[in-house]
């Protein structure tokens, strides 16, 4: 959806086009805000994490298993500049936006998604199982959603992400490899500068790098407080806490801060 230079300036949508975040948020289960970051400091922050993630590929178990199968690869940010820009950690309008769909949240998760040359499709997944009575035919609100921000731009050849509208609001994920095939899906063509923010019940899956260029999103995954997380909290260098503002050490705030 289209943003205002007004909106990206003060950090809040105004009232029609939160509503319109929303309901794009209940029907697809995602949405692309365009253009919301500034793509010059977008393509910085790809080369610096370009150097880094040339040496964690280096590192064992990892560089077998790409040398194996290019598979996609993880990493987790450090949380310190650039990384730790809150136009980034808790970019205020996609912030708005799960607020207004989840009430509070908190983020416990600063992760990326790369796709190197030669990756092959993944799996139809969805990132993070149902809640409560899975098959049960009640669709529960929304917990859970990633912010994906793309480093370069997202495109068929180099492996935007397939995503199925609407497919949050299924009851079960049982047997996704025999029902996506009749589903419509799209994929999420994306240019630097653009955030999507994604429930993550939508079925989606990687698709494969065709070009020589590293294709990476940071994935920063929020949600409700009351979620228990099972990964290892971000470890948060005391400089960098201290340098956000009071309302984003809340996000954070299940965190461990190191000194
Ligand atoms: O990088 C992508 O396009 C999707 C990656 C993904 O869904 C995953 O690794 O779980």
């Amino acid at each position: 959806m289209k943003v205002s230079r007004e909106e990206i300036e003060t950090g809040a949508l105004t009232t029609e086009n939160l509503q319109f975040a929303l309901r794009e948020m209940q029907d697809s289960g995602f949405v692309l805000l365009e253009q919301v970051l500034d793509r010059a400091y977008i393509n910085q922050l790809n080369a610096a994490f370009q150097k880094q993630f040339a040496l964690h590929i280096q590192q064992p178990p990892l560089k077998d298993q790409i040398a194996n199968g290019r598979i996609y690869v993880e990493m987790s940010a450090p949380f310190e500049p650039p990384y730790s820009d809150e136009q980034l950690c808790a970019n205020p309008l996609a912030v708005q936006v799960m607020g207004a769909a989840m009430g509070e949240i908190v983020c416990g998760f600063y992760n990326s998604n790369t796709a190197i040359t030669g990756t092959e499709m993944q799996q139809i997944h969805i990132d993070m199982k149902r809640l409560l009575f899975p098959g049960f035919p009640v669709v529960l609100p929304a917990w859970s959603m990633v912010v994906n921000i793309p480093l370069i731009d997202f495109t068929e050849e180099n492996g935007s992400t397939e995503v199925w509208p609407g497919t949050h609001l299924n009851s079960d994920d049982l047997n996704l490899d025999a029902r996506y095939p009749s589903l419509h899906s799209i994929r999420m063509n994306a240019r630097v500068g653009d955030l999507i923010i994604r429930d993550l019940r939508v079925w989606h899956r990687g698709m494969p790098n065709q070009t020589t260029a590293v294709r990476t999103m940071l994935a920063i995954v929020y949600n409700r407080p009351w979620l228990k997380l099972t990964r290892p909290p971000i470890q948060i260098p005391r400089t960098s806490w201290d340098n956000l503002s009071t309302h984003t050490q809340e996000i954070f705030k299940n965190n461990v801060i190191i000194d």
